[in-house]
């Protein structure tokens, strides 16, 4: 009776669009989605840190240099927001980084594919980041208030790296043949898998149902990729570049793009930790972990000393 009571107060809140906070009553499937799902959102910030960062070292100018060291720390500084989320639902830190080291969590798709040239910078920051920010501006108005409140500052910083993308990928459209032909190859090889990011077809989206009902999601998967297609469809032309699929054309009765298939065998088999780059994303995991294990360690002696100097003036 007690839980019937609970339930039905719990969805009128989240009808009436009253944000669920950590010491909130809530479903348990309601917490363990959220965690399911912030924590994997965490974990692709920290991931999606490895493809860029191959390229640190190799930007062709200070400049550019300087911009890429920002937005990979960037994607650092999201993946803490969203740790801090995820903790709120009962999940020690150490258990997600845990999960993730071991293969038992799952992160986004994407960042299992390898940077192969500079041009992959552009195309990670336009088509990656800007498939991110639109499934990450509905999060804003999420209804478990910790993770709305971290999407509102990740999304501004989102749509500065969406930017700084398009514009290396001007440059390079611009530039010489080689050039060029660097940019068409980029945006040939991310187009695919940045439709893969959106996650299956509504039809397979197994959890889709139940989070549009508690608004933890409120567009469904393929809503989001035909917003993606249409607006991408549109920001290629600027680039005088075409995007790989010779079914994109434009429907004037839907007012939309229509597109090709994506290859779904492609897209679990990567889920399921068998894409080009899975195994070396988490040898690189788990060695930064193991190499940070120093810093951890004097940070926790630092607090402890700072904590018993603060104990001994008081006393
Ligand atoms: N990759 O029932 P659904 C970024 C799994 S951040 C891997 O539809 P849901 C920033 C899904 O977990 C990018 N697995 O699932 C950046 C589920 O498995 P489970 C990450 C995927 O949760 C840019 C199963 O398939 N963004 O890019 C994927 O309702 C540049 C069934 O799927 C977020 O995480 C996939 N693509 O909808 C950083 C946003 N898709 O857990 C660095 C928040 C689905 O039941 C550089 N997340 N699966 O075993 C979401 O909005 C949702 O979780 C979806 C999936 C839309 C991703």
């Amino acid at each position: 009776m007690f839980l019937q009571e609970a339930e039905k107060t719990f969805q009128e809140k989240i009808d009436s669009e009253i944000k669920i906070e950590p010491k909130d009553w809530m479903p348990e499937a309601f917490r363990k989605t959220n965690l399911r799902q912030i924590s994997q959102h965490a974990h692709s910030e920290i991931v999606g840190m490895l493809p860029e960062g191959n390229w640190i070292s190799r930007a062709p100018s200070l400049k550019r240099k300087a911009i890429l060291i920002a937005k990979v720390q960037d994607e650092a500084g999201h993946g803490l927001y969203l740790y801090s989320a995820a903790e709120t639902l009962g999940m020690s830190r150490e258990q997600m980084v845990a999960d993730l080291n071991s293969g038992k969590a799952k992160y986004s798709s994407i960042f299992n594919y390898p940077t192969l040239t500079w041009a992959d910078m552009g195309a990670v920051g336009w088509l990656v980041d800007g498939a991110a920010i639109l499934n990450q501006v509905m999060l804003c108005r999420t209804s478990y208030g910790p993770y709305a409140r971290a999407m509102v500052r990740i999304c501004k910083e989102e749509s500065f790296h969406q930017r700084q993308g398009f514009e290396i990928l001007l440059i390079l459209s611009k530039g010489s043949k080689a050039q060029r032909e660097m940019c068409q190859d980029a945006i040939n090889r991310w187009w695919w898998p940045s439709l893969m990011m959106f996650g299956p077809k509504d039809s397979e989206s197994t959890n889709s149902d139940q989070s549009i009902k508690w608004k933890i999601k409120r567009k469904t998967n393929d809503e989001l990729r035909q917003q993606f297609v249409d607006m991408i469809a549109e920001q290629i032309k600027l680039l005088g570049m075409t995007l790989p699929d010779k079914d994109l054309k434009w429907n004037d009765k839907t007012k939309h793009y229509d597109f090709g298939e994506i290859n779904w065998d492609e897209f679990w088999n990567v889920v399921k930790g068998n894409g080009p780059c899975n195994k070396d994303r988490l040898i690189a995991r788990n060695k930064a972990h193991d190499e940070g294990a120093w810093v951890r360690e004097a940070a926790i002696a630092f607090a402890e000393k700072r904590k018993s100097n603060i104990n001994t003036k008081a006393a």
